[in-house]
This record gives structure tokens, C-alpha cells and sequence, in this order.
């Protein structure tokens, strides 16, 4: 039997180059290895306030991304977190088990509580009990691998945690442990800007990032006026050359060829003949992506998504039931 993936990627926002080659790429490259289950995380989506109107359209967005990207539904379900209740009903189960502690000790809320607090806005209660829900997602599948970026590490450790303090509870194995799956160049694609900073969809200044169906004019620019240095040669080195070591695993994660040989193939160039290959490859990389993205229908994304909630709840429904009965939910 073919091992299982599962992850997801949230609708919050239009989706990046940091999505993609820190998560969606390795979904479209483990897809032909493993059996793929691959969803829309829009439940994840509104633990921050969301326009409805937009969130729907970012949601079909995501899908249509997703297919242009090279997701093959022959190979991947392909499905949306909110059409498979089941997500929502293990997540209480893990909300039931999960301490305050360590909810309160991820990155993700505390930088979340930093921000709002500076603003002076309120801290939505679903930004803490986003792990559980994430942890019912990964779990309802018994996936061996979840593919995802650097970001969501801490979040896969305690989904570990949660299944194995179910399984001790219940004294039997219900859950797989999943093991993360990170890219092996790639996991943290950082702000263009900001470089110290990872990129991120929902960053406040738009060229920081590449947005995906960014006008090609617009992503040109935004790789030229990428924050560089002034030593003037293309090295990678994190510490001290953060934006050249950037673009540099931008163009080898685009070109499939390692980091190093990237630098070998700049290592006389000018910064600018730099940027301007980086520029190129982006360029050639989208323009493919949004004419695929641009010639889906709405029938065919809505049949796949039809057929992908068919196959994803038949899985998960069965797991949840399973799971109640182990706890003593529900009747004899
Ligand atoms: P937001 O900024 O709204 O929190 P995000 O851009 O971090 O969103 P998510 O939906 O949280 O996007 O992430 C989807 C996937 O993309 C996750 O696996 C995450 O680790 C990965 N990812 C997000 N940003 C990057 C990045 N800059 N580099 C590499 N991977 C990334
Ligand atoms: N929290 C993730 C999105 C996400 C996810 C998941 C990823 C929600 N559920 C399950 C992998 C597996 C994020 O990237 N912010």
C-alpha cells in the first residue's frame, strides 16, 4: 500500500511564491510516490476576521492554483476543509485534550497576540485553538508525511503530542504519527523587504511578496528591487547576505537545481545581471502557472471538489466514528 500526505493551505490571502515552494510544490512532487490528500484550509482561514465574499473567491482561487500548479486529481483528492465535518468534530476532541500551555506557547498565537495588541485590536479565541483543529485535519487520514514550510513545524510537533496522548489514553494505537516533511531548500522563502522576515501573504506591504497571479510586469519589479547588500558578489550565506541568499534559493527552487550551483552559475555576475535572471525565471515560472490558472471553468473545479469531498469524507467519517466509540462518545 502507497504511504499517505496530507496538508492543507489556508485561503487567507493570494497565495505566494513562499506557499509554493515552501508547501504546494512538494504536494505536486510526492504526488506520484504517495496516496495525496490535499485541502483548503478555509476553516483555519476565518480564526482572523474574513470578508465573505473574498473568502469564497480566494477559495476557488486556491483550488484553480492548486490544478495549475500541476495537482492531479487522478493522483491527489483534492477537497475543501469545511465540506468534511468531521474535521470539526475530532478538532473538539483535541481542543478536550490539548493544554492551555502549550497552545499558548506557539509562535503563531503569540506573535499573533504581539500584533493585535499593538493595534489594539482583539485576540479572536480561534487563533488559540488553531492546533487542534490543524491536528484533526492531519490525523482523520493516518498520514505517514505532511509536507509543509518551516513555519508549521512547532504545529506538526504538537499534533505528534496530541496523537500520542490519545493513544496512551485510549491505550491503543488510533493515530499514525506523522512525521513533517520540509523541502530541502525552500522551507522559509523571506520578505523581499525584510528579508530577516519570512514572506507572508498577509504582509501589510505588497512588495515584500510575490503573489502568485501578480501581474507578471509586477513581480518583475518586485524581484529588482529586492533588498540586496553592498558587497556586491552573488554568495549564499543567510547570516550576512539574507536577500541575495533569497533570490538565490528563489532561482534554484524555480530551475530544480541545488543552491550551490546556482551560486557557481552567478558567482561573476553584477547583482543587477543577477536580479535580472531571477527576474526571467520568475517570469517564464507565472506566465505558465496563470494560463493554466486562467483556462479552469467553474464545472471542472466544482466536479473535482464534488469528487475529492466524496473521497475525503468517506476516510474521515469513518475515523471520527471510530475515535468517538474508543472514547466512550455516543451510544452502545
Ligand atoms: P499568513 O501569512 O496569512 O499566516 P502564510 O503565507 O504563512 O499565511 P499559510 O496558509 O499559513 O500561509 O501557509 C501555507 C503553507 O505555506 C504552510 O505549509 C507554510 O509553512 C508554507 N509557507 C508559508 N509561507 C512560507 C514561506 N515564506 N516560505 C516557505 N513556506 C511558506
Ligand atoms: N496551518 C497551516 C495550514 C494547515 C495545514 C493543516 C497544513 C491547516 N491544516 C494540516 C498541514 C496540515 C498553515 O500553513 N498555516
Amino acid at each position: 500500500m502507497k504511504k499517505r500526505i496530507v496538508s492543507g493551505i489556508k485561503p487567507s490571502g493570494s497565495l505566494t511564491l513562499g506557499n509554493y515552494i515552501g508547501a504546494a510544490k512538494q504536494f505536486v512532487d510526492l504526488q506520484n510516490e504517495f496516496d495525496s490528500f490535499v485541502f483548503v484550509a478555509d476553516l483555519h482561514a476565518i480564526t482572523v476576521p474574513q470578508n465573505s465574499t473574498e473568502l469564497r473567491a480566494r477559495t476557488y482561487d486556491l483550488v484553480k492554483l492548486y490544478l495549475a500548479m500541476g495537482l492531479d486529481p487522478k493522483k491527489t483528492t483534492l477537497f475543501i476543509q469545511s465540506e468534511v465535518p468531521a474535521h470539526l468534530q475530532l478538532a473538539w476532541v483535541f481542543t478536550c485534550s490539548s493544554y492551555m500551555g502549550e497552545l499558548e506557547r506557539m509562535t503563531q498565537y503569540k506573535d499573533t497576540v504581539l500584533k493585535n495588541k499593538v493595534k489594539q485590536l482583539p485576540i479572536g479565541s480561534g487563533i488559540l485553538q488553531y492546533p487542534p483543529l490543524m491536528a484533526a485535519d492531519i490525523l482523520l487520514y493516518d498520514p505517514q508525511i505532511v509536507p509543509v514550510g518551516d513555519d508549521q513545524s512547532q504545529h506538526l510537533e504538537l499534533t505528534r503530542t496530541l496523537a500520542e496522548r490519545l493513544n496512551g489514553i485510549t491505550n491503543q494505537d488510533i493515530f499514525t504519527i506523522p512525521e513533517t516533511f520540509k523541502p530541502k531548500q525552500g522551507a522559509r522563502i523571506m520578505s523581499l523587504q525584510e528579508p530577516t522576515k519570512k514572506m507572508s501573504k498577509s504582509d501589510d506591504n505588497p512588495k515584500s511578496y510575490i503573489a502568485l497571479l501578480d501581474p507578471i510586469a509586477v513581480s518583475v519589479k518586485k524581484i529588482k528591487s529586492a533588498v540586496t547588500d553592498s558587497e556586491m558578489v552573488v554568495r549564499y550565506d543567510v547570516e550576512h547576505k539574507p536577500g541575495i541568499s533569497n533570490l538565490l534559493t528563489i532561482y534554484a527552487s524555480l530551475e530544480n537545481i541545488e543552491i550551490s550551483d546556482a551560486q557557481k552559475h552567478f558567482e561573476n555576475s553584477t547583482y543587477g545581471e543577477f536580479k535580472t535572471a531571477v527576474a526571467k525565471t520568475v517570469e517564464i515560472f507565472l506566465t505558465e502557472l496563470q494560463n493554466k490558472y486562467h483556462a479552469l471553468n467553474m464545472d471542472t473545479v466544482n466536479a473535482i471538489l464534488d469528487d475529492g469531498r466524496i473521497k475525503a469524507d468517506a476516510i474521515a467519517s469513518k475515523k471520527i466514528s471510530h475515535v468517538y466509540h474508543k472514547l466512550g462518545i455516543g451510544r452502545f
